[in-house]
């Protein structure tokens, strides 16, 4: 195996804390399990603080370690407390991985009621050490650090024929040739993810097709027990993705119909050996009645029918089902205006509100459509009220840049968190003004206060592979870090995030930091200006979902349409069109339904509007669509330009790479910025008012 990076586990010198006599004694104190978790504490500290700061600490423990599982709150201590059948919560889950840091007695103390809490307690200092921060006042009065969320989790779209699907980051370290990779490279995987705050992994594509079927078999089980105690040393839960028709593919049988005693009969057997043969096994992923995969539909059954089944017999083993909400009618004909893929989500799911039982989630994408550079939000946060529910995001850049362009990621994620649903307002607001219970964003929602709720969380969709680092574009590696950190602490700011991830990866020289800050805090509304305008989405070249292709999908039957024509643009969603708008609760619906009240980023998204209508910034459509594209493309321009001013500052292999995809973007970009201008500017007919030059 080549050298891969180790990104912010790299551990190099540092010049600060060297003389920290705290961190020459650290403590770890509380009740939890003298487990393997804690082996990897001990170890990670020792390999972190001999690379930064030369010395290996001496770490005592004080407190009544080795308490049972279920004082530890179900599976999440030793690997023996994976046996156990006791479906936990997620409060449980927060309040075990809970820690805090102090100087005590002159020695850094991290204290915490599991094993996994102290390892995150670890990596927080070595973050600190990592960022040169001065350890003895960071800590000098105590630090409590709990997680926002239960589950923080990634999904990975790998295959087992090594192929990722949307991966832009070579091929899978998970599979080759259908078989299961266990290596070095798996394990440095597992401390990478812990050490961000990673809790939770799936790994296989939601699409469960060919051998990943046979995943739930004999074929695979003793690897994946193996998998499974790798990550479960590093406080990671392991999930697999199932294929709902397991009982006809695997199975021999005619039917998956989730109300049927033979159906129900042979998955009880299948979870029984399942959960014997993987005994850290914490629940599946499913993907039902999408894109082509079977779900209870086909039987006239509903989503919960199929997620309640599941989830009953996976609750013997104090496992959750995590059931998606990318649902969908994907065969609409373009001169179809009523159905609208963006209202389906809320369609299929908010009827049965309350009906999913207390160990599914339902896992929603950010927005109602696919990850684009803007969406709204799915109405469903706030729509939901007696469901668990887990915010989906996704790191793979499918439709944002590709790993090619820069396109840091966090600062979007921070938008939708802070997005308020006002889910206290219930439509029955009359008057339109909404009210506010003080727990109404989506992230509250999913860290599981607004509504209480058992399970709740937020997971990405993945942009790992088998490049050497990691994630295609070193840049890249920001949203991988970002992600992690963020589903911990949702408080947590961009700049902060980036800062510890520059710091941590790259280097710790100021200008260098401020440099890279300057290119990645911007980029995703740089990316966003000369893609696509105003919340509309979609022009992408289909299939590869990468570069302009501005009318790519307006034929095609995925329900993505711009609806331009020589008169204007958008999509009515409004009451007067689809209806999406009314989805919301109040006071967003009527914000949404009205083109006057409506953000300009989004305008396009629920009204289709003239070319010459007046946006808040005062410019027409058409006059912002050129702005955009051409101050889009100029700045992405800058962005390069500062990436070459470090040539020398940062380490080269670095440097060539972000230099390399540098060019691509820019190629891109371009593309972008001429196709775009140049179809509106045929087909509306109207002038660029600076008289740039459009093609
Ligand atoms: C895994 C989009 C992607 C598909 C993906 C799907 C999903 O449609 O293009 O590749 O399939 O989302 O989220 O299930």
């Amino acid at each position: 195996m080549k050298n891969y990076a180790k990104l912010w586990l790299k551990y190099p010198a540092k010049k600060n804390n060297r003389e920290c006599e705290a961190l020459k004694k650290v403590v770890f104190s509380g009740s939890f399990s003298e487990d393997k978790i804690l082996e990897n504490a001990k170890k990670e500290l020792a390999l972190g603080l001999k690379g930064m700061l030369g010395f290996e600490p001496q770490i005592s423990i004080s407190g009544n370690a080795s308490v049972t599982c279920e004082a530890a709150g179900d599976r999440s201590g030793s690997p023996d407390c994976f046996n156990k059948k006791v479906l936990t919560s997620g409060k449980t889950i927060v309040d075990q991985e809970t820690y805090a840091v102090s100087i005590k007695n002159g020695n850094i103390n991290i204290a915490s009621d599991s094993s996994t809490g102290i390892l995150h307690g670890v990596f927080e200092i070595l973050r600190a050490v990592g960022c040169e921060k001065d350890v003895q006042k960071e800590y000098a009065a105590e630090k409590t650090f709990r997680p926002s969320n239960p589950l923080r989790m990634l999904d990975h779209w790998d295959n087992m024929d090594g192929s990722i699907e949307r991966g832009y980051s070579g091929r899978s370290f998970f599979y080759d040739n259908d078989e299961i990779i266990i290596n070095e490279r798996t394990v440095d995987y597992a401390r990478l993810i812990a050490s961000v705050g990673i809790n939770a992994v799936v790994i296989n594509n939601v699409n469960v097709k060919q051998a990943a079927s046979y995943m739930i078999t004999d074929r695979y089980f003793e690897k994946l027990a193996e998998l499974g105690e790798i990550f479960a040393g590093y406080g990671i839960g392991l999930y697999l993705s199932l294929n709902y028709a397991s009982t006809i593919e695997i199975g021999g049988m005619d039917s998956a119909d989730p109300l049927d005693e033979g159906v129900k009969a042979w998955w009880r057997e299948k979870m029984a050996e399942v959960f014997k043969k993987i005994p850290t096994l914490k629940g599946f992923l499913v993907k039902a009645d999408s894109e082509g995969r079977p779900g209870p539909f086909t039987y006239g059954r509903t989503q919960a029918d199929g997620a309640n089944m599941l989830a009953d017999i996976a609750k013997d083993y104090g496992a959750i089902i995590i059931w998606r909400c990318f649902v969908y009618n994907c065969r609409q004909d373009w001169r179809d205006k009523k159905t609208d893929r963006a209202r389906a989500g809320y369609d299929n799911f908010k009827p049965m509100d309350g009906d999913y039982h207390d160990n599914v989630i339902l896992q929603i994408k950010n927005g109602p459509m696919d990850f684009q550079i803007r969406e709204p939000i799915s109405p469903l946060f706030g729509g939901l009220k007696k469901t668990n529910q887990m915010l989906e995001v996704q790191i793979a850049q499918e439709y944002t840049g590709q790993q090619i362009d820069v396109c840091y990621l966090i600062p979007m994620f921070k938008e939708i968190l802070g997005f308020k649903t006002y889910c206290s307002n219930a439509k029955q607001d009359t008057a339109g003004t909404g009210s506010d219970n003080g727990l109404d964003t989506v992230a509250d929602i999913i860290s599981g206060k607004t509504f209480n709720s058992r399970y709740s969380g937020i997971a990405a969709v993945t942009n790992t592979g088998n490049d050497l680092n990691w994630t295609g574009n070193y840049l890249a590696g920001a949203n991988l870090f970002g992600f992690g950190r963020l589903a911990f602490n949702t408080e947590l700011e961009s700049d902060e995030i980036a800062d510890e991830f520059i710091r941590m990866t790259i280097s710790n020289d100021n200008d260098v930091v401020d440099t890279i800050k300057e290119i990645l805090l911007p980029s995703r509304a740089i990316y966003e200006k000369y893609t696509c305008p105003l919340g509309i989405g979609w022009m992408v070249k289909p299939a590869t979902h990468y570069g302009c292709s501005v009318d790519g999908y307006e034929y095609d039957r995925w329900g993505t349409y711009h609806r331009a024509d020589h008169l204007g643009l958008g999509v009515d969603r409004t009451d007067k069109g689809t209806g999406y708008a009314l989805q919301y609760n109040e006071p967003n619906a009527s914000m949404y339904n009205s083109p006057e009240n409506c953000p300009d980023e989004l305008v396009l998204f629920f009204h289709h509007l003239p070319y010459t209508h007046v946006l808040h910034s005062g410019k027409t459509v058409i006059q912002h669509i050129y702005d955009a594209h051409f101050e889009g493309y100029d700045e992405a321009v800058k962005l390069a330009e500062k990436w070459e001013t470090l040539k020398g500052k940062v380490d080269d292999e670095i440097f060539e790479n972000v230099s390399e995809r540098f060019k691509r973007q820019l190629y891109n970009a371009k593309e972008w910025c001429d196709q775009v201008n140049t179809y509106f500017h045929r087909i509306s007919g109207i002038e660029d008012e600076k008289g740039r030059k459009i093609w």
